[in-house]
Formats: structure tokens, C-alpha cells, sequence
């Protein structure tokens, strides 16, 4: 490996969500709310961003633009830019927008919050897959639409589409958009085409515009390909998100990529959207498309090996969690409903593990029972934080 993914990286005093705001996101806590174990000593597999340090050939790009000195107001003006990404959707998923149709956003939740605004009235809804990622709920009621879900099928930790009861609830005359997530976020499924096509082809034929948050679609295990949405739907109506962002751990440089393509949308777009980039997160964009595909794919060998190591470890010790390694993502969604029936998973491990995890309704619904682990960590940690799972589990019965 050129990459070092063992290196333990020093997270404290950077002002880091993930050491530093999850009484607050876990547990609606506030900051001084005392705990049985100290932030320190915590197990963090919550939050989705690494413990991996970033690539060198990304930090190499912001230190050349933090050495020009002077950081005033910035937009994207170099076509290089548009081009270098173009070149990576090229290559890794045989699609490339259209240059007119890519803009920016801080973020992709801060662009849905504002596109279910301009593309709904207040009394129509929204329709999501559950379980979800929550931040697709709260975009629904920050605008006080209505949130309507259709839960997955989940047989045995194998996630699948409900198309009849989303198809009938995409039916309701009130349901405008859709917000669909491929890959999916918790259950980490990558979509097939056949089944993104029969997504899609409901939204059209009920004329429901479809936004596919794309955020993941980087993080597969090797040798899976991803598919965009729009790529096999050619309906304007479709938006596409994508992020350097989740795959090169640089959330907190806030840059996202929506592509819209419908003409009536990209002018509310511009007349709504204020846009602003940053130049710093302008050079790591680039120099992550740019010079970030060798990374990634160590990324991706490591992670595969994180995800095997999970396999086995449940085998051994858990034998009744129901677990698949996922095609996406660097989260494992567990079910340990055999284990702990009736608890607040969360709180439980906090407590009594020394582990800090999402899970039950902290997606949505239809998510009661499981946990999500973030094993995007150095396996050392990850082992420790398995251990503690298990040993709390044991104790408890
Ligand atoms: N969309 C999905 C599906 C996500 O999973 C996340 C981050 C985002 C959007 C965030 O996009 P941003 O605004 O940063 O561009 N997911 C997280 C998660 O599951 N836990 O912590 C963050």
C-alpha cells in the first residue's frame, strides 16, 4: 500500500462533529451532559466521516492555493475544473453532465432543503424510502411538507424495493418529489438498473420530480460499479447529486455538485440559489478527481477488509446478529434485534459499551432493532469497539 490507513490520527481540538457533537446529534443532549465513559475513551462509529487522514495529493493542492495568500471572493471560473470531474464520471460510471447542468452547493442537505422548496407548495409531499438517512426528513420539515414513506423490504438483511407501494404512493396527487438515495444510505444497497429504471419510471409517468442524492456512490466495495440515475433515465426531471466530499473525507470543506437539468429549475436555481465556493475547497475538489483515484482505490481495499473482519467477528461472537456486507458505503447495518430487543440501542451502547453508534429511529422508521456502524477506522479501532459491542452484549444477558 503507498496509503497508510493504520496511522491513528489525533482528532481532538479540531472542532470535529464526530469527537465533539454527538450529545448533541445522539442524544439531544447538551455539551456538558455527563456520561459513563470519558470523550476520550469512546469507540466513535457514528457519524459518516473517516478517521483516515486525508490523501496527500489533496492537502498538496489546498497548501499551493493556501500559498497564493490572498483567498477573496472565488467561483468556479477554470473550465479545468468541470473538465477534471467529467473525466472521473467518465471513467467510473460511463456517464458525464452536461457542463451547463453542474452547480454547486455547500453541501448536498443544504441544496435539498432548498429544492424541496422550490419544487413543492406547502400542502403537497415528499415521498422517501425508509429506513432513511434523517436528513432527508428534516429537509421535508424544515418547509412543513409532508413526508411520505415507503418502507424497503428487508429479507434477512436483504434490502429491495416495495415497487407497489411506491408506485401507489407516488400515485397520490399531492406527492411532487421523491428523494432517493443510490446507493442507498443505512442498508448501503447498490441499485441494479433494472430497479433504478423502475424508480424512475413511476416518478415520470406520475410526473413526480426525483432527486437521486448520489453522495456515495465512490464508496463501493472493489470491483462494484455505480450507476447514476440519470444516466439510465433520460428525464429532465431528474437532479443528480454528487460529492467529492463523503469519499475523500473532506466534509468540512462543504462543496457539493447538483446537476440539474430541467430549464424552468436551473432559472429558479439561479435566481434562488446564492451561490458561493470557497477556494480552498475548490483546489481539494479538484485535486481529489484529479489525483484521488489511487487513494481511493487503497481506500477501498481497506475498507473491503474492514467489512470481512466485521463478517467474521459476527459469526463468532454474535452469531445472531443478521449482517451483509454491503455493496456501498463504509457503514454496516446490523441487526442485533435477538440481542436487545426493546432497547434504545444508541444510548445502550453508549453506556455500556464505551461505543458510540447510530441506530433504531434515528432512521426514520422501519429501522427498529438495527445498528449502523461507521468502520471507516483503523482496524486496531475497529477491533477494540467490536469487542466492547460484544462483551456489552454478553453482559446484558
Ligand atoms: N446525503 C446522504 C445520503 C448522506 O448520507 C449524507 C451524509 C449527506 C447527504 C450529507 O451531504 P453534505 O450536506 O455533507 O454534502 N451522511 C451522513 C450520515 O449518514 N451520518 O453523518 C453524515
Amino acid at each position: 500500500m503507498k496509503y497508510n490507513f493504520d496511522e491513528i490520527i489525533e482528532r481532538r481540538n479540531s472542532n470535529a462533529m464526530n469527537t465533539d457533537g454527538w450529545r448533541a446529534y445522539i442524544f439531544g443532549a447538551p455539551d456538558d451532559a455527563v456520561f459513563p465513559y470519558a470523550d476520550d475513551e469512546y469507540v466513535r462509529m457514528w457519524v459518516a466521516d473517516m478517521e483516515f487522514a486525508v490523501c496527500p495529493e489533496i492537502i498538496d493542492a489546498m497548501q499551493e492555493r493556501l500559498n497564493k495568500r490572498i483567498f477573496g471572493y472565488t467561483k468556479i471560473f477554470d473550465k479545468e475544473y468541470y473538465e477534471t470531474f467529467a473525466a472521473w464520471c467518465d471513467k467510473m460510471y460511463g456517464w458525464v453532465p452536461k457542463k451547463e447542468h453542474l452547480f454547486t452547493s455547500p453541501g448536498i442537505i443544504p441544496a435539498l432543503y432548498e429544492l424541496v422548496e422550490f419544487l413543492t407548495e406547502p400542502d403537497e409531499k415528499v415521498l422517501i424510502m425508509t429506513p432513511s438517512y434523517a436528513f432527508f426528513m428534516h429537509a421535508i420539515d424544515h418547509s412543513n411538507r409532508t413526508m411520505v414513506c415507503s418502507d424497503l423490504i428487508n429479507d434477512r438483511g436483504n434490502y429491495s424495493i416495495d415497487f407497489e407501494d411506491f408506485e401507489a404512493k407516488a400515485k397520490d396527487p399531492k406527492v411532487k418529489l421523491c428523494i432517493f438515495c443510490n446507493p442507498h444510505n443505512p442498508s448501503g444497497r447498490v441499485w441494479t438498473e433494472e430497479e433504478l429504471k423502475r424508480v424512475g419510471q413511476i416518478c415520470k409517468e406520475n410526473d413526480v420530480w426525483l432527486i437521486s442524492d448520489e453522495i456515495h456512490c465512490d464508496l463501493l466495495r472493489t470491483g462494484v460499479r455505480h450507476t447514476p440515475m440519470a444516466k439510465v433515465m433520460d428525464w429532465d426531471k431528474v437532479i443528480t447529486c454528487m460529492a467529492p466530499t463523503k469519499t475523500f473525507n473532506i466534509a468540512g470543506l462543504q462543496i457539493s455538485h447538483i446537476m440539474i437539468q430541467n430549464p424552468d429549475l436551473i432559472k429558479i436555481w439561479n435566481a434562488q440559489h446564492f451561490t458561493s465556493e470557497n477556494p480552498l475547497s475548490i483546489a481539494a475538489s479538484q485535486a481529489a478527481y484529479g489525483k484521488g483515484g489511487e487513494w481511493l482505490a487503497e481506500l477501498k481495499l481497506y475498507l473491503d477488509g474492514n467489512f470481512k473482519f466485521l463478517e467474521d467477528f459476527l459469526k463468532e461472537n454474535l452469531p445472531e446478529a443478521v449482517y451483509k456486507i454491503p455493496d456501498a458505503t463504509y457503514l454496516a447495518w446490523v441487526d442485533v434485534s435477538a440481542y436487545l430487543p426493546d432497547e434504545d440501542l444508541p444510548m445502550f451502547f453508549a453506556n455500556n459499551a464505551g461505543v458510540l453508534l447510530e441506530g433504531g429511529n434515528m432512521f426514520v422508521q422501519n429501522s427498529d432493532g438495527y445498528i449502523r456502524l461507521n468502520l471507516a477506522m483503523q482496524r486496531s479501532v475497529l477491533e477494540e469497539g467490536l469487542k466492547r459491542i460484544a462483551e456489552a452484549i454478553k453482559n446484558k444477558k
